[in-house]
Parts: C-alpha cells; sequence; structure tokens
C-alpha cells in the first residue's frame, strides 16, 4: 500500500529550530500586536522582495479585503473567474461586486484585451491574480488602467519571490496581496500581506489591520483585526532561511515532470522555459482532447493510486451558486475559463518529494 501523495506539503525549518524561536516568545510574553518577531519579518521581507512597504497579515483572503478597503473602492471590480474562490469573496465582503472576464489561453490570467469592454461607469478596480505565479501581462493592464482611470490590486497569492523583468513582480499595480497559507512556497502556517507603494498608504493598511486605531485613544475608521502573531512571524523568518534551496528543489521537479510530460501526447504543460523567475508554485498540466482519457478519468486514476492531484481551478468561480447569476458569469462570455477549468490538473511539487514519488505520479499518466 502506499502512502498518500499529496498535491503540496509544506517546507518547514528543523524543529528545534522553531522551538527555540517558541521559547524566546514565550519568555517574552508578547504574542502579538507587532511584536519584534513581527517586525523583523515586515523589514526583511521588503527588503528581500525589493518591495518599498510589506504589511502582514492574518491570511490572504483578509488582506485582499483590507486591500480593496484601502483603495476606498466601491462598484464594480473586473477579475478573473479562474482562481481560488478567496478572490471573488474578497470583493463582495469589501461591498463591490465581481465581474467576471475571459482569460489568457496560453497564460490563463486575465485577458488584458477583454478588459475593456467590461468596463462600465461604475467599475472602480481590476483585480487580476498572477495564476500559479506567473506574471500577468502587467504593462497591458497598467496601460488600460491609467487610461480609464482604475485601481489595480494585484491578488499575488501565488506570486511570492516572482521577478518579472528583473525587478518583483510585487511592485507592479497599485497595491499587490501574497498569501502564507500552508500551501504556498513560503508560509508562516495561516498569513498574507499587502505590499504597497508609499508610506502614508502603508499607514492606513496598518491603521485597518488594527481595528482603525492611529493611537491609544483615537480610532480614525472602522477596521479590522487582521494581525499576525508573533508565533507565525517567527516562523517566516525561519522559513526565509531555507527559502532558495526549497525554490530550487521545486525547480527540480518542474524540469523532470517537463522532460518526461514533452514526449506525451495530449498533455499540455503550462509556462516553461520562458520563466526562470518564477516560483514552482504549481504544476498544472491541460488535459487535450487527444489525450486517450478525460481530466477526469486521469483525476480518478490518481485517486486510485493515492495520488491527491488537484483541479485548480475547477470548477470556476463564476459557477458557483452565489456567483452564478451575474451576467459575467454566463459561460458563454468565458469559453477560455471554462475549457481550462475542464482540462486542468496540478500535479503534486514541493521541495522534499522524493524521486520515487515524482516516478509513480509519472506512471499513472504513462500507463494511460
Ligand atoms: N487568492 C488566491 C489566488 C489563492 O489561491 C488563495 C488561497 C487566496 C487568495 C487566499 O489566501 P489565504 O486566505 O488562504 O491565505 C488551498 C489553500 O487553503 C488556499 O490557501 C489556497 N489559495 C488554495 C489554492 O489551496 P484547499 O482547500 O485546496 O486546501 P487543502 O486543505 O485541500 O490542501 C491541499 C493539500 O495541501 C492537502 O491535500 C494536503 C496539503 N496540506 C494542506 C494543509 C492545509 C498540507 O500538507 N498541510 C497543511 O497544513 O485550499
Amino acid at each position: 500500500m502506499n502512502e498518500t501523495l499529496y498535491v503540496t506539503r509544506p517546507y518547514l525549518p528543523p524543529l528545534e529550530e522553531f522551538v527555540a524561536e517558541l521559547e524566546k516568545i514565550w519568555t517574552s510574553r508578547i504574542l502579538t500586536n507587532a511584536g519584534p518577531y513581527h517586525q523583523r519579518l515586515e523589514a526583511t521581507l521588503a527588503q528581500m522582495l525589493g518591495v518599498p512597504h510589506i504589511s502582514l497579515f492574518t491570511n490572504g483572503t483578509i488582506a485582499l479585503m483590507t486591500a480593496l478597503e484601502t483603495m476606498r473602492l466601491s462598484g464594480e471590480i473586473i477579475t478573473t473567474p479562474y482562481s481560488f474562490v478567496a478572490t471573488s469573496h474578497a470583493i463582495v465582503k469589501s461591498g463591490c461586486r465581481p465581474v467576471f472576464v475571459d482569460i489568457d489561453p496560453f497564460t490563463l490570467n486575465l485577458d488584458p484585451a477583454r478588459i475593456e469592454a467590461a468596463i462600465t461607469p461604475a467599475s472602480s478596480a481590476v483585480l487580476p491574480v498572477h495564476c500559479y505565479g506567473r506574471p500577468c501581462d502587467v504593462d497591458a493592464i497598467r496601460e488600460i488602467a491609467e487610461r480609464r482611470k482604475l485601481v489595480v490590486v494585484y491578488d499575488a497569492a501565488h506570486a511570492f519571490g516572482v521577478d518579472y523583468q528583473g525587478r518583483s513582480v510585487l511592485e507592479r499595480g497599485d497595491l499587490s496581496v501574497l498569501s502564507f497559507h500552508a500551501t504556498k512556497v513560503f508560509n508562516t502556517f495561516e498569513g498574507g500581506a499587502i505590499v504597497c507603494h508609499d508610506a502614508e498608504v502603508k499607514r492606513r493598511i496598518d491603521r485597518l489591520r488594527n481595528f482603525g486605531f492611529e493611537d491609544e485613544v483615537t480610532v480614525s475608521e472602522i477596521g479590522g483585526n487582521g494581525k499576525m502573531s508573533e508565533m507565525n512571524a517567527a516562523l517566516g523568518l525561519l522559513q526565509l532561511k531555507y527559502l532558495s534551496h526549497a525554490v530550487e528543489l521545486r525547480k527540480r521537479i518542474d524540469g523532470i515532470y517537463r522532460r518526461r510530460l514533452s514526449g506525451i501526447t495530449g498533455v499540455r504543460c503550462l509556462g516553461g522555459g520562458h520563466d526562470p523567475q518564477g516560483n514552482h508554485a504549481y504544476f498544472p498540466v491541460l488535459i487535450q482532447d487527444d489525450f486517450p482519457v478525460t481530466r477526469d478519468a486521469l483525476y480518478t486514476r490518481f485517486r486510485e493510486s493515492d495520488i491527491h492531484a488537484r483541479r485548480y481551478f475547477f470548477p470556476l468561480i463564476s459557477s458557483f451558486p452565489m456567483y452564478r447569476h451575474l451576467p459575467s458569469a454566463d459561460p458563454k462570455h468565458l469559453p477560455v475559463a471554462e475549457d481550462a477549468a475542464r482540462r486542468v490538473l496540478c500535479l503534486p511539487i514541493f521541495p522534499d518529494m522524493t524521486d520515487v514519488q515524482i516516478e509513480r505520479v509519472l506512471r499513472v499518466i504513462e500507463d494511460v
């Protein structure tokens, strides 16, 4: 009997290192509210990622909601249906309405060529996703947003450490939002962050993260509680020591998959050699019509072999009950996203995946 092989596994530092940090937290009794670990992680991440300002959060979803609030958005926000459901939920929870626009068939990111047709007088922003950590067409999106006076908030949940044209992709847009969930390339158990360009905006983000407090006695707006705890920040700081090694290990697995799958008709690997500065967060393949079985049949074969490949992102967000009534959710407006959701399968990839485990995955596909 094989052990279950999951789509991802968190890469963790040696337990003793974490325990040593926990002992310090126990002694200090500072558990949260922008304590020393939190401050160090913010400073270290800003420097390491090469971004001007970063604010840590309890998770990516709260960070997304706070990002939209920070920009005082209202009305409609143009977004992709091909993402994790948190992307649209954050829009609605911030009091706005999502407008779905189809994706590009090569990157599976929001297609800039379709944004303009979706703009109405009620549009306030665009919320694209760097899906699987592959950069959106950020220049085209910026050009449209500037011309049509729209804010751009990137859902960069997958894009930790990703560069675009030699600089962090997180610098693009008005704000970028990261997730540090356990399933991500860099994790703090749960966690997230907002990247912004100037100190005044950071102050607003930090206020909204902390109930709206300006100082001990002044509450200037209705904020929430999005603070990251010291324990989470301590894990983050430790993870950073091992991050580049972890990404190298992911890259190696990506390379093996790509080589072995290139000879198999009907399996299209997304991305590839042209994104050397990617983070290899996911390994999505699209199952084409000339593959002997459907994507769902292949998914079932994986399950029968105790391999939990995942259909990220199926079903489309636009097909969930709270969104499917929207005019923009009509499948006839979203043919590329519909097709991708029907074909995609994310294969297991995580830093300490063994060669035997990689073989197990490939064998299921090769056997078909
Ligand atoms: N925007 C985008 C584009 C996102 O992808 C996400 C999150 C967000 C926003 C929101 O960020 P957060 O608020 O989550 O910070 C997972 C994650 O829960 C979610 O964070 C992630 N995207 C999404 C793509 O995947 P599930 O429901 O598929 O996770 P789950 O529990 O099935 O985990 C997948 C596999 O990972 C498991 O089979 C085993 C492994 N795993 C999981 C956990 C939680 C572990 O080995 N250890 C663990 O602790 O949503």
